[in-house]
């Protein structure tokens, strides 16, 4: 077995079934979700439009016959349209925040919110969380799913929480501190946030008690990871999710770390080519595409998450049998064409941080002046490496910018810019913006 970094232990027994008995339970979850989503408008006519009825659905292969869902068909039924439960039984709305401007709404029962506990509590044993700990909680507590999930997800393995929620940096490390928390939960960028703040003010990993990490809620590539665990001298995992589908608890990872873990007994996976919606075979990258087993107030079928991904059924040291995701390498929706070629920002992310000497934060401006697409890469520099000899700062810019084209095949305009200048999140990162969006060129 591979050398853990702490004892492994598992959270749910469900987690460790053979993949057989997993099945049978898929399909009878699937025939049940099935006759509780027949009387939802969208899916009444989705079925009667492909002319099956639910009842046809006597094995896993027959899902591929189903409709799919979108975020627009969500949209198009704002704001509860997808409930399938009466209102009376709702227990809890979240939602995310669109681009524009509405949020899309999630309805969740009684029995949904300890289900959504029980499948954080899944991953964050996997990762390292024990009874006796305390967590620190950099969500936002709102609409997003993040806080609350997390939150859920502590209590119910019986740790300690501190719901310290988002925002004001300088006071989380003073939280961080004088609780002595063990394990810090947020987005991987504000991780690096509070590792920037904290060192500004003279602290390093031997002022905070924190050893794991938990983060989720963006992209990240494994550079970041190495980045937060060198900053803050902790361990950290990874954990995916999507309000549509429930929130975070979704998948996370295991003490191999070595893809993310899919909780299989609650949501089905499939990984199917964005343009055609054949499924690709696994290991190569493709569109996740979820469907809830077990969600009461608001199942999907067959949800397009747009999360580009590939799939690993190989045998985890960990003991787990569920499949696992890779890490999200990005959106379709978020993927850059740029002249003609297509980029995730992930990919600049990954180049630049190659580069000793860059920081981690970076911003990526997309425009089309005139015919042709530019991009511009703001990298902020160590600032132990910010040089006022021209001709340092020209070779650095000048190995940053090799690097993106040799890894994302596109040439860009690198500007080195001070350590501080660009703006930081407390949430999800701004990596992109696209001007040719604002001026309706794409
Ligand atoms: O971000 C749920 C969540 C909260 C997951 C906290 C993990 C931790 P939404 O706001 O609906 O829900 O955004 C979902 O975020 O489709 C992905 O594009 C992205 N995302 C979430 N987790 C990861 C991750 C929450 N670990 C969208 N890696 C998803 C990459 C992620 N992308």
């Amino acid at each position: 077995m591979a050398e853990f970094p702490f004892e492994n232990r598992i959270h749910d027994a469900a987690e460790t079934m053979s993949v057989d008995q997993r099945r049978a339970i898929q399909l009878e979850r699937l025939q049940a979700t099935l006759r509780r989503i027949a009387d939802v408008p969208f899916y009444r006519k989705a079925f009667a439009d492909a002319g099956i009825a639910p009842q046809d659905v006597r094995s896993l292969d027959d899902l591929r016959s189903l409709p799919m869902t979108t975020k627009a068909d969500l949209r198009d039924h704002y704001p509860l349209g997808f409930l399938a439960v009466p209102r009376g039984q709702v227990a809890r709305i979240h939602g995310s925040s669109g681009t524009t401007g509405k949020p899309t709404f999630v309805a969740y029962t009684a029995e949904d919110r300890a289900t959504w506990a029980d499948l954080c509590a899944r991953f964050l044993v996997a990762g390292g969380l024990r009874s006796d700990h305390l967590v620190h909680i950099a969500f936002g507590y709102g609409l997003f799913t993040g806080g609350f999930g997390l939150h859920y997800g502590v209590e119910r393995v019986g740790a300690a929480v501190v719901p310290a929620a988002a925002g004001n940096t300088p006071r989380q490390i003073m939280l961080m501190q004088d609780l002595r928390a063990d394990v810090l939960v947020c987005t991987p960028s504000y991780a690096l946030n509070i590792a920037e703040v904290a060192r500004s003010q003279g602290l390093g990993p031997q002022d905070l008690s924190i050893r794991f990490g938990h983060f989720g809620g963006e992209p990240w590539t494994e550079d970041m990871r190495h980045a937060i665990e060198e900053q803050l001298g902790i361990l950290a995992f990874n954990n995916y999710g999507l309000s549509e589908v429930i929130g975070p608890g979704v998948s996370g990872e295991c003490a191999a770390r070595t893809g993310m873990h899919i909780q299989e007994d609650h949501f089905l996976v499939e990984c199917v080519d964005p343009d055609t919606l054949e499924p690709v075979a696994d290991g190569r990258q493709g569109e996740l595409v979820f469907t809830t087993l077990t969600k009461q107030a608001m199942p999907v079928l067959r949800y397009r998450t747009r999360d580009i991904a590939a799939l690993d059924r190989s045998q985890c040291p960990c003991g787990r049998t569920t499949v696992r995701m890779s890490r999200v390498v990005g959106r379709t929706d978020d993927m850059l064409i740029v002249r003609g070629v297509n980029v995730f920002p992930s990919l600049i992310e990954e180049a630049l941080l190659r580069v000793e000497g860059t920081a981690p934060h970076y911003l990526i401006e997309v425009d089309r002046p005139g015919t042709l697409d530019e991009v511009d890469v703001y990298v902020e520099i160590r600032a132990e490496d910010f040089s006022d000899r021209m001709s340092r700062m020209q070779e650095l810019r000048d190995r940053i910018t090799r690097e993106i084209h040799s890894v994302a095949g596109i040439r860009v305009t690198v500007h080195l810019v001070e350590p501080q200048t660009l703006e930081r999140s407390v949430g999800k990162a701004v990596r992109v913006i696209d001007h040719r969006r604002e001026k309706g060129r794409i």
